[in-house]
């Protein structure tokens, strides 16, 4: 059976888990395609100071080179005790400035920077903010999504990315690693601000 789509959309991300999460949370109305979908496989810049303009960079940078209507998203995880840190700089946090575990997967070295920052530091509250930045024939539409919670001690969960495994989510017993994608999909930072999204396009 042939499906028909009200538009195609780009989302402008590499990260396969993301596209996972976002396509899952806006349905089949639109057909979402992902940077390999156009065989898109180039770094896109994304060289600002913050969340909002790293989102507004990487959506227009492929509007501008592709011409179809897109969107981007930028996430940071936000610390308190560390001034907002890791934030803009959460995907390579373990190579900014002197680098800590260079021959670390870069993932576990941010989990261990974080972890090796709030040693002995008992406030462990943080957040996870997405801002979502979707270009409709010229046109840019702002999206904001953010979840309390707090690091933990420890990594604990395989499920997720990125910093899961030490984020647990204000009123909940387990880390997003812990929980499975749906339960994730509801409460998210990005799920909020995708809700955001989703309302907007399902009126298209
Ligand atoms: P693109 O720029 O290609 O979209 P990215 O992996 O760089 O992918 P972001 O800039 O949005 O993604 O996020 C920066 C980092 O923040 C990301 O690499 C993860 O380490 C972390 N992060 C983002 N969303 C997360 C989530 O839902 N759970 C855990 N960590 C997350």
């Amino acid at each position: 059976m042939a499906l028909f789509y009200a538009m195609e959309i780009v989302f402008a991300t590499n990260n396969i888990h993301k596209l996972k999460e976002v396509s899952a949370i806006l349905g089949k109305k639109h057909r979402i395609l992902g940077l390999t979908d156009l065989d898109i496989n180039e770094e896109i810049p994304e060289n600002h100071n913050t969340l909002e303009e790293n989102a507004s960079q990487k959506a227009w940078f492929i509007y501008r080179s592709t011409g179809r209507n897109c969107f981007a998203d930028d996430t940071g995880l936000e610390v308190n005790a560390l001034d907002g840190e890791p934030g803009v700089y959460s995907a390579r946090y373990s190579r900014v400035g002197d680098p800590v575990f260079p021959e670390m997967n870069i993932v576990k070295g941010n989990i261990r920077k974080l972890l090796m920052k709030m040693e002995g530091i008992a406030d462990r509250r943080a957040q996870f903010r997405t801002v979502i930045s979707l270009i409709i024939n010229g046109i840019e539409y702002k999206f904001e999504g953010m979840i309390k919670g707090e690091i933990t001690m420890k990594p604990s969960g395989s499920e997720g990315f990125g910093y899961d495994p030490v984020f647990k989510p204000e009123g909940h017993d387990g880390t997003f690693a812990e929980m499975d994608l749906e339960t994730k999909n509801r409460i998210s930072h990005r799920a909020l601000a995708t809700a955001g999204l989703a309302q907007f396009l399902n009126k298209m």
